[in-house]
Formats: C-alpha cells, structure tokens, sequence
C-alpha cells in the first residue's frame, strides 16, 4: 500500500469511530494522520447566547454575552472530553434587541442551528415567548438575568433561571422602601414590558399589604426616555416615593427629569435599572436611589472570575454576567455528567445538578428555579451603588453581616 492509499485508510477508519454529526479535529490534524497518527476524534457541540446587542439595554446584552463566552473559552482551554472525544465548544451568539418577536425568530434560529443548549434570554419579555420554541425542540434553556415569575411556571422541563424571581425582587425591594423611606403615598411607574409591568404589580402588591396609599398606575414603554408628562401629572400628587419597573436606559432620564422638575420623592428601581450607568443617565440625580439586583451583586462573584472577566473584557461586570457565566457553565457540568451532549441525555443530569459557581452554590427546585435564590438592596451613595441588605428566604441580614458570615459565596474558583 503506499503512503496516500494509506494515510486514506487511517482517516476512514477515523471517521467511522467518531460517527455521525462529529467532525476530525482539523486540517491540520488530519496532515498529522497521513503521517501515521489518528486524529483523536472529537465532538462539536454549539451552545447559543440571547440578549439585546443592540437598543438602549446592549450594554446590559453585551455583559451577559461575555459571561457566557468567558465560560465556553474556558470550557475549551479546558480540553473537556464528551464520550472519549475532544469537545469543542462553539460560542453562537445572537442579538433579540430585547423584542418578543426577534426573541422567537433567533430562538428558532439556534434550534435550526442545533445548538445543544442555550444561555438567555436576557429579557422576561423575550425569554417567555422563546421558552416554547426551545420546550418543543427539548433544548436546555437557562437565563441569568430574566426574573418573570411566568418563565417557569410554564410546566416547561428545559427551562432554568439562576436568578430570583420578582414575587421575591418585589416584595423585598417594597418592604426595604417602606422599612427606610416610610412613605404614606407612592406612584408606581412601568414600562409595559413582561418584567416591568410584573416586578411593578408585585411592588404594588407589597406595599398595598403594609397598608401604604399606592396612585392608579402610569406607564411608558421600554423605548420612553420622555416621562415630562407623567412626573408632572404626579408631581401635582405629591407621592413620598415613586417605584419605577422597567430598564436604566428609560429610569435613568426619568430619575433625571423628576429632579428637573422639583420632585423630591425618594425614587426606587428593581434590577433592570439597579446598575452603575445610572450616574451616567442621570448625573446627581441619581444618588439616593434605592434599588435591588435578583442575586447577589457583581462585587460579591467568585474573585478568580472577577479577575479573568477583567482581563478578558477590560471592563468589570456591570450586573448578571456573572449569573450567565455560570449558566454556561451549568450546561457543560451536565454534559460532563451525562457523558453525553445529547439535550435528551444531560437535561436530567441539569435538573438534579448541584454546583458551585462564580455566584454561590447553585441547585434548581422542580420548576427549574435557583434554589435559595438571594435578593441584593442597594442604596446610590457618591455615584456608586452601595450594597446594604441581602435578602433571602424573605429574611433581610445587612450586607457586611451577610457577606462576613457563614453564607457568604464561594471565594474560589468555579469548578469545572
Ligand atoms: N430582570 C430584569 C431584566 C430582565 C428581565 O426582563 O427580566
């Protein structure tokens, strides 16, 4: 046989081992094989990021996509083997513009794609209406950010959160406002969004239960950065505070204006519009603000994560990448544990998972929800978000006794 006839040989009996759907490592590789040594054979596995990459919120998208991507880069620095293959990890990120209907479009575009699971979708507004598309194409599906108590109420086997939900985000941050701020009338503002409008009715749910006058409802949309209108009409009703559901790119004009005009209500945003752009969107305005994360915050993540995020990305994270990094994360440990990148195979090995992450240690309940799941308060202080209580199980503990204490979250790295 001479060398070509051989080397010809070698590769086919290569690409029978590894089967189906699997592809020889490279070109590279494969000169390797016409050598006399076989290719180790290896596994493709897509895994696909949703967010808005584009729109007012695309800095919120952008660091929820670094997260997800950090994880796969080190998924694959890693060398992970699937089955006795070399798994290589394919990052396919995709852009929603945090729009229900692009939500669908790019979910059934990564079904199409046969992505082996997905991290996203970064909005409640686009993460419900895709969560159907991934449930019939049994694709795993975990956000790090959409807080929706819908999302996985659904019945819905693949759907995952690694963040709280708004019926704890509400009443937390409502009970935290009334506890502080004392107030006898508030104007509760959204944005008629699914997370906006849900996290402002859970507030107005709280805070109608300690007995506090709540003004008949004013909303915008997820695109008003024009609230005149609206603080003037409650500018003439005198609230002591006002609770705004919805985004920083439309809280941060609105906590602005409100200032403009001479309003001095004490202002209070759940997590869309708890992050450091605020200052940014609002100047000075911006101090005093009293707002929530669904988790704990950025500063508190894992310091080896913290460090290579900065690293990769030059920047820190501003609110849930640390919550998408562990997502991927999740994803990859099932597939270890299963043996298997097949989503039939490893969404059991999910479901069951318990693992420590770059945000603490991380289980799901049976609706797909982050066991345990830790409400961060914030006060704005100076231009910079001060954390100040954690709330968990419904119980407020003061961040520096929180984050001292015996629950604080993992110091080391995530393990992969
Ligand atoms: N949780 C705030 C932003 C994402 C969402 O729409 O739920």
């Amino acid at each position: 046989m001479n060398r070509l006839a051989l080397g010809l040989t070698v590769l086919a009996a290569s690409l029978a081992v590894i089967g189906c759907g699997d592809k020889p490592a490279d070109t590279k590789k494969t000169a390797e094989v016409k050598k006399g040594a076989p290719p180790p054979p290896s596994v493709e596995i897509k895994i696909g990021h949703v967010g808005p990459l584009t729109g007012g919120i695309a800095h919120l998208g952008k660091d929820n996509e670094n997260g997800a991507r950090m994880a796969i880069d080190e998924a694959n620095a890693a060398k992970i083997k699937i089955d006795g293959k070399d798994a290589k990890f394919v990052f396919v990120p995709e852009d929603d513009q945090a729009d229900p209907k692009v939500g669908t479009t790019v979910a059934q575009k990564l079904v199409d794609a046969k992505v082996a699971g997905v991290v996203g979708h970064l909005n409640s507004g686009t993460s419900i209406p895709a969560s159907d598309i991934y449930n019939k194409a049994g694709i795993p599906v975990i956000s790090g950010s959409a807080t929706n108590p819908k999302l996985t109420e659904q019945g819905f086997k693949v759907q995952f959160r690694v963040v709280a939900r708004d019926d704890q985000q509400g009443p937390a941050v409502a009970n935290y406002l009334a506890g502080v701020a004392k107030p006898k009338l508030v104007a509760v503002i959204d944005d008629a969004t699914a997370y906006g409008e849900g996290l402002a009715n859970e507030v107005e749910k709280s805070l109608k239960g300690a007995n506090i006058k709540v003004l008949p409802r004013e909303k915008g949309t997820d695109k008003t950065t024009d609230w005149k209108a609206v603080l003037t009409k409650l500018k003439g009703r005198n609230p002591d505070a006002v609770f705004y559901g919805g985004m920083d790119a439309t809280g941060g004009p609105m906590l602005k204006q409100a200032r403009e005009l001479g309003i001095k209500a004490v202002f209070s945003f759940g997590d869309g519009a708890c992050t450091d752009e605020m200052p940014k969107l609002a100047g000075a305005a911006a101090d005093g603000l009293l707002c929530s994360q669904a988790g704990l915050p950025p500063q508190a993540a894992d310091k080896k994560f913290l460090e290579a995020y900065k690293k990769a990305f030059k920047v820190d994270p501003i609110i849930y990448a640390p919550f998408t990094y562990d997502a991927a994360n999740l994803l990859i440990e099932a597939m270890k544990k299963a043996n298997s990148a097949d989503p039939a195979k490893y969404l059991p090995e999910l479901a069951k998972i318990d693992f420590k992450g770059a945000t603490g240690q991380i289980a799901f309940d049976g609706k797909g929800d982050r066991k345990g799941a830790e409400i961060t308060i914030f006060t704005m202080k100076a231009g910079k978000l001060e954390p100040t209580a954690i709330v968990k199980g419904g119980k407020s503990t003061p961040y520096a006794e929180f984050i001292g204490g015996a629950a604080a979250p993992a110091k080391d790295a995530a393990k992969k």
